[in-house]
Order: C-alpha cells, then sequence, then structure tokens
C-alpha cells in the first residue's frame, strides 16, 4: 500500500469515526504513555474508542507523540496517527487483539559526506561528519495485543503491545508499549 493512499485511509477512518461520535455513539477518549522499544521514544497518546462498529469489536483513531535522541536533534520530537480495531472479551478484564495502520512524519539525521553537496551550509563540502536530515512519511501496519480492564463504562485501562512493521523495511520495525486510561462514557 503506498503513503498516499495509507494516508487517505486514515483520514477517512479518522472522519468515519468522529462522525459516530458525534451522532451520539458511545466514544471513549483515552489518554496515556507510549514506549517505543528500538529508537527507545517515549511520549505521549491520545485516542478515541467507539464500541461496537462491529459485534464485540471497537474501533478507534489515535495519536502518539515521541520525542527520540535517534532523530534529529534539534526537532527529536514526531508525530503520527492510527486507526485500528480492537477485540476483547465482554468480561472486565479481558485480553485483546487487534490490528491497525499508523502514518507518520519522521525526522532523522544521517551522513551526507560522501553526496557532493554541502549539506550543513556551511561552506565545505562532504567534510568529515557532516550530516543532513532527512524528513520521510513513515507508514506501518501493525498488530497488536494487551489486556483491557474496564470497570462498567466508567473507567477503562489499556496496556497494549504494537509490532509496527514499517515502510522503512524490516531493520526499522519496532515494538511500541502503550497504558493508557478513560475516564466515562459518551
Ligand atoms: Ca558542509
Ligand atoms: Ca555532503
Amino acid at each position: 500500500m503506498s503513503a498516499l493512499s495509507i494516508r487517505l485511509l486514515v483520514i477517512v477512518s479518522v472522519s468515519m469515526l468522529f462522525t459516530r461520535a458525534w451522532a451520539g455513539d458511545a466514544a471513549q477518549f483515552q489518554f496515556g504513555m507510549m514506549y517505543a522499544e528500538h529508537i527507545r521514544g517515549v511520549g505521549l497518546y491520545a485516542g478515541l474508542e467507539t464500541e461496537g462498529v462491529m459485534p464485540n469489536v471497537s474501533g478507534y483513531a489515535d495519536a502518539t507523540l515521541l520525542a527520540s535522541n535517534s532523530y534529529d536533534q534539534e526537532e527529536p520530537v514526531f508525530g503520527g496517527v492510527s486507526v485500528g480495531v480492537r477485540s476483547a472479551l465482554p468480561v472486565p478484564l479481558s485480553p485483546y487483539v487487534g490490528v491497525g495502520v499508523y502514518v507518520g512524519e519522521n525526522k532523522k539525521l544521517t551522513r551526507a559526506d560522501h553526496d557532493q553537496l554541502d549539506n550543513d551550509g556551511n561552506g565545505v563540502v562532504d567534510e568529515y561528519g557532516e550530516m543532513k536530515s532527512d524528513n520521510t512519511l513513515m507508514s506501518a501496519v501493525y498488530p497488536e495485543v494487551g489486556w483491557r480492564l474496564a470497570l462498567g463504562s466508567s473507567f477503562t485501562m489499556r496496556m497494549m503491545g504494537r509490532y509496527m512493521v514499517s515502510s522503512f523495511g524490516r531493520p526499522h520495525d519496532d515494538w511500541f508499549y502503550g497504558i493508557s486510561l478513560a475516564f466515562g462514557n459518551e
């Protein structure tokens, strides 16, 4: 799937989710933390989830903002949005499984001392250690597993693990771990 079609899919899915939420279906706002294992990124998680897109299946859209020192030193933060579906058992404490797609903006410093360009504008071409920052759109598909603790409709906690299969290739695949809380419903 191309980055453009993934982008379109994300936009359409987010729009549908918000339409459902505004139409009065139960939608739950979730917030929490996320950690990316391989890039050692830490950041914030916020999502909107609505039950019953299919029997026992909820749909969600969320956003993550991660900071990692493996990214550009001046702008070590990157953001992404995901849409996906999840299915848990109708009991208070249940494991769950899901799938989703992610698209994010990824800025990374890479070596640029062999491209015959003065990438950093200091007047010297290809000096030792010259770097450039690449700004690329990263997309990923992921299976998700985790646990959901739901106490009535007033409190939900999720522990999630997502294996991000990156558009940049297998060396960039990564585990994202998160914990999210939600209070109330609708
Ligand atoms: Ca230079
Ligand atoms: Ca260069």
